[in-house]
């Protein structure tokens, strides 16, 4: 079936908004909701405990102040956003959740989890900072098995094999249903904006039904590789293609991505969070459950880990596949694992031959004129 995408668009720019009442009227019909934060959260499990995972909210510059009162300032953005939302109730994502789940990432948000602790039921999975030794990924099974049974408690459930591999085939179905969606960057032209992309990634967050946000991704795809193939896309065949790095956008995509799409880029990949990184790689279906979901999600190639070389090759393969021109690295301010982490990146991507800028930022709007004068500098020269 066709889908009007102009009616996509506009539902999805107020997903987050309409997926308030969802989440209500889910509460109401006695559903069990946990709250997450990080790619790292083995949803799995939460599925198989019964459980509705839901991504709390932690882009707006205006919870910062509240945060402020109890987190130091020179903290990154979405760590205090996200703790901002939780202390002023601003977030009904938190408010309906039975239980929050964090996991040791970075320094800032391990200690916020502590704080956050003591007005909501937080969960927090000790992650180790390495992937390739068998005692790391034997105490990566060891907390994935932990919160299982952490689960099982709260939700007075029992998590069996069987409903483990139902919703580790539900999940695969979801990566592939989202890599089919991000391949349409590797189209030229591609029929959408990385704008227009990153809106629909962000509303398919908040279709809590994961059959229907599976349908509906897939509809969205079809639709728009048909508008493709009738030569309808928008989007200049010469315009530089942009593939996004670093830290989550969601804060400060009107400043990066609307803006490089403005002054004449188009943004064909996000190897972030809400982008490549979780779907590159699907659960095996043929392991042991517990093993394969723990396997793959230590897998993830986020700057927490040390070393991080998943990150590079990543970095190479997209590259290679969508045709990129540029990279374009966001680092929220106070990211250290990231920043420090750009010197890497930076060679890894120049020996490839591309250019790379990065850029540093808050969720203020201060450097709005700033960043659209370098992004424009670094797409004239692509
Ligand atoms: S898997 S990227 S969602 S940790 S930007 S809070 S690292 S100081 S968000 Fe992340 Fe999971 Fe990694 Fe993804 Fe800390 Fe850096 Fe802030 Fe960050």
């Amino acid at each position: 079936m066709k889908v009007d995408l102009n009616e996509v668009f506009e539902e999805f720019a107020e997903a987050r908004r309409n997926g308030f009442l969802k989440v209500k009227e889910l509460k109401d019909q006695g559903a069990h909701i946990v709250g997450t934060f990080c790619t790292y959260t083995p949803k799995e499990i939460i599925y198989a405990a019964g459980g509705t995972p839901v991504t709390l909210c932690g882009v707006s510059n205006d919870t910062i102040p509240a945060a402020e009162i109890h987190l130091p300032k020179n903290l990154c953005p979405l760590i205090k956003s996200s703790y901002g939302y939780a202390i002023s109730d601003k977030c009904p994502y938190m408010y309906f959740s039975d239980l929050v789940v964090g996991e040791t990432t970075c320094d800032g948000k391990k200690k916020m989890y502590e704080l956050l602790g003591e007005i909501k039921d937080t969960y927090v999975m000790q992650l180790p900072h390495s992937q390739d030794s068998e005692y790391a990924k034997n105490m990566w099974k060891h907390e994935v098995i932990k919160f299982k049974e952490k689960l099982e408690t709260k939700f007075s459930t029992s998590v069996t094999e069987e409903k483990l591999r139902e919703s580790i085939n539900l999940c695969n179905r979801e990566r592939i249903s989202l890599s089919n969606f991000y391949s349409l960057g590797k189209l030229i032209p591609p029929p959408i904006s990385g704008y227009d992309m990153f809106t629909i990634l962000n509303g398919v967050l908040y279709i809590f039904d994961k059959e229907e946000q599976i349908a509906k991704l897939n509809e969205i795809t079809a639709s728009l590789k048909e508008l493709h193939a009738n030569n309808e896309c928008k989007i200049s065949k010469t315009a530089p293609r942009i593939l996004i790095t670093g830290c989550p956008l969601g804060g400060v995509a009107d400043k990066i991505i609307k803006q490089l799409e403005e002054v004449g880029a188009v943004v064909v990949v996000y190897e972030n969070c809400g982008g490549t990184k979780n779907t590159e790689k699907l659960v095996d279906e043929n392991e042991e459950p517990i093993k394969a979901i723990a396997d793959k999600y230590l897998s993830i190639p986020c700057s927490v880990m040390s070393p991080n070389k998943g990150r590079e090759d990543m970095l190479s393969n997209l590259i290679k596949e969508y045709k990129v021109d540029g990279v374009v690295e966001i680092i929220l301010q106070s990211c250290h694992t990231y920043a420090i982490e750009t010197r890497n990146i930076k060679r890894h991507v120049n020996n490839l031959g591309v250019p790379f800028i990065s850029i540093e930022t808050d969720y203020s709007t201060s450097d709005k004129g700033q960043i659209r004068t370098r992004l424009e500098a670094f797409v004239e020269m692509l």
